[in-house]
């Protein structure tokens, strides 16, 4: 049977009585039967990407089962020597990449990372200024009352960025007049915080590091999803612009295997590798970290045109998107500037109905709460729009011909109200031609072919 989306939604979990081999047989096809869904899928999630062979090489490794408490020379335990000699690599090939003075590349995670940055200059019940969820805000920039790790786990106070929804972008001018009044009243917040998870433009950190930091902030850039665009010079440079670290997740729209990592001057060095170990890591998945180190020696080799291909892609998806009559947000600006492009959909229904009729035509989006869900009283299981990111096909080797029947697809399986069964032989089609990973050294194994080593 070919793979499709009827392999994944609501599918039942394994019944209880199962043997032990039998659930173990079961765990190995569900991961076979996932290789070969996504093989001949059009992976379109902003937060995805896919590794190249030797990404995936490291990550098997025997670090995997070894633990590096500490920094580089100054581990808690014995047996470390290659494991530091990669390190020390991985962190000097992350400061090239960024051109920052100081990286620790442990945190195991995005949120990790912003714990770090969070645990290092503020304590519990301090301010922070963040976007909002729909504004662009990440789950780890969030609110107590929403779960929000700096909320949550940090008992921070979080107060939004005023947003301009035309723009997609954080308002400069209602941010200041926000700050002054803050400061009039409770005090200002301690960390500003920039960046985030719906992320189309560049934010204005020109424009407000400065006078954030004069209102006793820390600001911190939070890159998770631009990293790669930042490395290869093709989004905004935070670290130039006056943000004093910047946090990113390694797998975005860099090449790596999902992690976290923080940069900035050495002026912040002490109190972030403090706040990473033994605050926040005990093992910091040191497998992980030697295939960050892979992932950042091809971006520093292929990073920059692939980064010129993503932003390239995404505009070129956007356009064709709105020309098949989806209603795109960020017109103004000429859609995107990022691996990212937003589509209101609630012209056809709304984001959770979108992304699962998409996905059974084998076209995996996500749906994302935008700018007005939450005064319309939409909630982020039905939210009034669909998040698209183009880094993974990019990976693969597409170009703008190919975002172009993308959206085509979409179109059809959206607008058009084709059979998804239809609409996936099309996408079956179309990935044909694109089964390996491109911007690596070695990428002979197809993208995903699923390695068995039993
Ligand atoms: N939730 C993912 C995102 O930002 O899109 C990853 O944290």
């Amino acid at each position: 049977m070919k793979a499709s989306a009827a392999a994944g939604r609501g599918a039942r979990p394994a019944a209880a009585g199962r043997t032990a081999r039998a659930s173990y047989a079961g765990v190995f096809a569900a991961l076979k039967k996932h290789h070969g869904w996504f093989g001949e899928s059009l992976p379109l999630i902003a937060s995805e990407n896919v590794p190249s062979p030797a990404v995936r090489e490291a990550l098997i490794s025997d670090f995997g089962n070894r633990y590096a408490e500490g920094w580089p020379g100054e581990r808690v335990y014995a047996g470390c020597a290659y494991i530091d000699e990669v390190e020390v690599e991985c962190a000097a090939l992350a400061r090239r990449l960024f051109r920052a003075r100081f990286a620790d590349v442990r945190p195991v995670s995005g949120v990790v990372a912003n714990l770090a940055v969070y645990s290092a200059f503020s304590s519990p019940g301090d301010a922070m200024l963040a976007p909002s969820i729909p504004a662009g805000g990440h789950i780890s920039h969030g609110r107590r009352e929403h779960a929000g790790t700096a909320g949550l786990v940090h008992g921070l106070d979080v107060e939004f960025y005023p947003f301009d929804p035309e723009a997609m972008n954080i308002d400069v001018d209602g941010t200041k007049k926000k700050v002054r009044g803050l400061k009039r009243g409770r005090g200002a917040p301690k960390i500003a915080m920039l960046g985030g998870s719906l992320f189309l433009f560049p934010h204005p950190v020109k424009e407000l590091a400065g006078f954030l930091k004069d209102s006793g902030m820390h600001v911190n850039y939070d890159g998770a999803h631009v990293a790669g665009l930042i490395a290869g010079g093709q989004f905004q440079d935070p670290l130039r612009e006056g943000a004093d670290t910047l946090t990113a997740s390694t797998h975005k729209t860099l090449f790596g295997p999902q992690g976290g990592m923080v940069l900035g001057g050495k002026a912040h060095a002490e109190g972030i590798k403090r706040a990473v170990f033994p605050g926040l890591t005990s093992s910091h998945h040191i497998h992980h970290m030697a295939a960050k180190a892979v992932a950042f020696a091809e971006a520093a080799e292929f990073g920059a045109a692939y980064a010129r291909q993503v932003v390239g892609n995404a505009r070129a998806l956007a356009e064709a998107l709105s020309a098949a009559g989806f209603r795109v947000l960020g017109e103004a600006g000429g859609f995107t500037r990022s691996h990212q492009v937003a589509v209101d959909v609630l012209a056809h229904s709304d984001g959770g109905r979108v992304e699962a009729d998409l996905e059974k035509a084998n076209i995996i989006v996500n749906r994302q709460l935008i700018p007005g869900d939450i005064r319309a009283g939409r909630h982020y299981m039905h939210p009034g729009g669909i998040r698209l990111g183009v880094a993974e096909v990019t990976r693969l080797g597409m170009k703008k011909g190919e975002m172009r029947e993308i959206a085509s697809l979409m179109g059809q399986a959206v607008i058009g109200g084709r059979d998804p069964a239809r609409v996936r032989s099309g996408v079956r089609a179309l990935r044909k031609g694109f089964q390996k990973v491109r911007y690596c050294f070695d990428g002979r194994l197809p993208a995903y072919e699923y390695v068995r080593l039993r």
